[in-house]
């Protein structure tokens, strides 16, 4: 390395770890990777849950090369360029009916916060604004700004920043190892976790209670997938108290679960759902935030050339991410990626289960293109086996994630076998030697 690697305080990385042996990618085609030493890495997690389309695909570079020459900025405020409309109304096709509004940021912590403020102004606007109580749930994970941290139930991105936002509570996660270890697709049981919310409704009252959010499938806390009926439960204890439904779809929306949202998959339909990632093929930053259309119009009150919501981002609806989008989404349509998920479905959950008898696993669970093998954590130092199977995959080819002791995987949705078949034999390998 020539590059001095000092000055860079890295993200959500182990810095002097990364700094002695650092791990460095400088090209990107389909599946792969490739390092500066000529090295290629098959991609297992679409670079962070993003690359939906696989790398580098020529529509989506073209597109954005050729805005970048015609409208490098435009002004988001009280202006617009004609692609944000064109390409909200093609996004508003894509959602459960009825979720036809779409607001722009550039990425999942900002839509989640963006989702937030809409529940609680929602609620203002229409005169029940004593309704200001978010309930998230333990091992959320909903980005890492004030809203999503006070709201998300991981504890490491929790502790060191102090009292967040007041007035948050928490329904119990769903994973239940003791009765749902090596489920294959939806566990059996858990629906009645959703009970929770009536319990928060009888301590709280529901006329202080704005919003609650989830992830459909948890993924950052190590993919915990939606017990049967959960989800369901969920939307009709929400619309029994009043209390808006927010679905964080930022790894689940384009295709992860085999329909264009978890939404469509699950037939569950939020009020408010956040995505972020997939939007664009991770190549330009982007988020959304979908609305249901009578959330936005009871902001649409007042006289007219008034701001109705003052919120928005300098970069919301950039033309380059715009560009990015309307050709991922033109690449998803033409492929039929948006629903390859369930094609591949079944082989990837076979693939994933066979590593069900290796040393320390201790569950494997999936949905969709989402995979997650669960590994034992060794005695007094939790995090370390599936960090030593992350490096051991990465240095043999593969790149895995590591999230605690459970593995993920979230591979492009242009996968093949023998693609799942790579993945599949390198980390059960690594598995093995991690023993
Ligand atoms: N919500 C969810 C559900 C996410 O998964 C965010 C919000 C935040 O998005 P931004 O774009 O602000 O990072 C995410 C992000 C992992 C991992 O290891 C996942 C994410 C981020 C970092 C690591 O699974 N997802």
């Amino acid at each position: 390395m020539t590059t001095p690697l000092d000055a860079y305080w890295m993200p959500f990385t182990a810095n002097r770890q990364f700094k002695s042996a650092p791990r460095l990618v400088s090209k990107a085609q389909g599946m792969h990777f490739t390092t500066p030493e000529g090295r290629q890495v098959l991609d297992g997690v679409a670079g962070l849950w993003c690359v939906n389309a696989g790398h580098a695909r020529p529509r989506i570079v073209q597109a954005i090369q050729a805005q970048a020459a015609e409208l490098d900025f435009a002004p988001p405020f009280q202006m617009a360029h004609p692609k944000v409309f064109e390409l909200a109304e093609r996004l508003v096709k894509l959602t459960p009916p009825g979720l036809d509004k779409v607001f722009f940021t550039n990425s999942g912590s900002e839509s989640v916060e963006t989702a937030l403020k809409m529940a609680l102004a929602y609620h203002r606007v229409r005169g029940e604004g004593q309704r200001t109580r978010l309930i998230g749930r333990e091992r959320g994970y909903h980005g890492v700004n004030f809203g999503g941290i006070s709201v998300g139930g991981m504890v490491a991105n929790r502790k060191m920043f102090g009292p967040m936002l007041g007035g948050v509570d928490h329904l119990r996660h769903t994973h239940d190892p003791a009765r749902n270890a090596f489920t294959r697709g939806q566990p059996e049981h858990g629906a009645e976790l959703a009970d929770d919310l009536e319990r928060l409704v009888a301590l709280h009252d529901a006329s202080t209670i704005a919003a609650v959010i989830v992830e459909p499938l948890a993924g950052s806390t190590g993919v915990l997938v939606p017990p049967k009926g959960y989800l369901q439960r969920l939307r009709s204890i929400c619309d029994r108290h009043g209390i808006l439904l927010i679905f964080d779809e930022v790894i689940t929306g384009f295709g992860r679960l085999g329909a264009p949202f978890a939404a469509n998959h699950l037939g569950v339909t939020p009020d408010l759902m956040t995505v972020a990632k997939g939007l664009t093929n991770g190549c330009v930053p982007m988020g959304a935030v979908f609305a249901q259309r009578f959330i936005h119009d009871a902001f649409m009150n007042g006289p007219e050339h008034l701001i109705e919501f003052f919120h928005g981002y300098t970069y919301s609806g950039h033309p380059l991410a715009c560009a990015a989008a309307l050709a991922t989404l033109d690449t998803y349509a033409e492929e039929g990626l948006l629903t390859r998920a369930s094609d591949m479905a079944a082989t990837f959950e076979s693939a994933v289960h066979t590593l069900a008898g290796l040393p320390n696993v201790v569950d494997v669970r999936n949905m969709g293109l989402v995979g997650g093998i669960e590994l034992a954590p060794i005695p007094g130092e939790p995090g370390k086996r599936a960090f030593q199977v992350f490096l051991d995959c990465w240095e043999h080819g593969v790149l895995v994630r590591n999230t605690g002791d459970t593995i993920a995987l979230s591979p492009p949705l242009i996968i093949e076998q023998h693609h799942i078949e790579q993945i599949i034999g390198t980390l059960a390998q690594a598995i093995t030697r991690a023993a």
